[in-house]
């Protein structure tokens, strides 16, 4: 089984789309993915965010709600991820910005041995829409030149796609004390430390309207936490040999009842 879980915060409005969008994408894929079940994450929402997930509850796609007490997009996906129990887990973003096909690629990766995938906007064949302002666009770049410090060798470290062993996923969410945006550098962090192989896959992004990372708001807090990251997480270093790109042998997991063209 693949379990998904979308972090949400006051998404009435895009929740429902990618929902949908969602269902018929494993509906297309059911042969390659199997059973699927989505773990939606709400954790402060002050609108419907629970209701319209509940509602789109069914059972072609399974959706259930999460509740956090902890506020912040990385405690969202934590409890999320310590909510699974399935071989396969992924978090996705709530406006359905990443591509779905990501799914069914990250799948084929870790069936090839990955134990993490995750989508990259900044890799040779993703396909991203321009729109952020200058200074926001400055900022990430700045970002990123900090959280590349961090976890070398991943060109984005912050997209809202990521795929993984559920075991190896579970391990470090435990570990994982970023609740706010920055969460993803110290997962990868936790993640390669414990010997993980981490891949890049590019994806399809799209810009969908209606973000709540406001960098006014969440700007100085997501550079504090990539400070706290690297001051906790200084002794760590990834286990020799399983670097990004690395390979290993395919890991057991149940043969799909067939695989993606192309695949192995
Ligand atoms: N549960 C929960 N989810 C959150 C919180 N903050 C953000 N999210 C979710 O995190 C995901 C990503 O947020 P977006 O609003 O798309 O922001 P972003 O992708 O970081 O930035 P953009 O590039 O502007 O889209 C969405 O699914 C949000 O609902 C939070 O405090 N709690
Ligand atoms: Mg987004």
């Amino acid at each position: 089984m693949l379990q998904i879980v979308i972090p949400a915060y006051n998404e009435e409005r895009r929740l429902p789309r990618t929902l949908r969008e969602l269902r018929r994408h494993v509906a297309a894929h059911r042969g390659v993915l199997g059973r699927v079940e989505v773990l939606v994450v709400d954790n402060a929402s002050t609108d419907r965010t629970a209701e319209v997930a509940r509602a789109a509850d069914s059972t072609a796609l399974p959706v259930r709600v999460v509740r956090c007490v902890r506020r912040g997009k990385g405690a969202a996906v934590r409890a999320g991820l310590l909510a699974t129990d399935a071989d396969l887990v992924c978090f996705m973003d709530a406006d359905g910005a990443t591509g779905l096909d990501a799914i069914e690629e990250a799948w084929r990766r870790m069936l090839l041995g990955s134990d993490v995938v995750i989508g990259s906007r900044a890799v040779a064949g993703s396909l991203t829409e321009a729109r952020h302002c200058r200074t926001r666009s400055a900022g990430a770049a700045a970002y990123r030149r900090l959280a590349g410090r961090l976890v070398p060798g991943v060109a984005d470290t912050q997209c809202g796609f990521k795929f993984f062993r559920g075991d190896v996923a579970r391990r470090a969410a435990r570990r994982l004390r970023t609740a706010g945006f920055s969460f993803d550098v110290e997962l990868l962090v936790l993640l390669r430390a414990a010997g993980a192989v981490v891949e890049e896959i590019p994806v399809t992004w799209t810009d969908v309207p209606g973000s709540t990372f406001v960098p006014a708001r969440h700007g100085a807090g997501a550079f504090a936490e990539l400070a706290r990251i690297a001051w906790r997480c200084r002794g760590l270093a990834p286990e020799p040999g399983r670097v990004a790109g690395g390979t290993r042998s395919p890991m057991p997991l149940p043969a799909p009842a067939a695989l993606p063209a192309g695949s192995v």
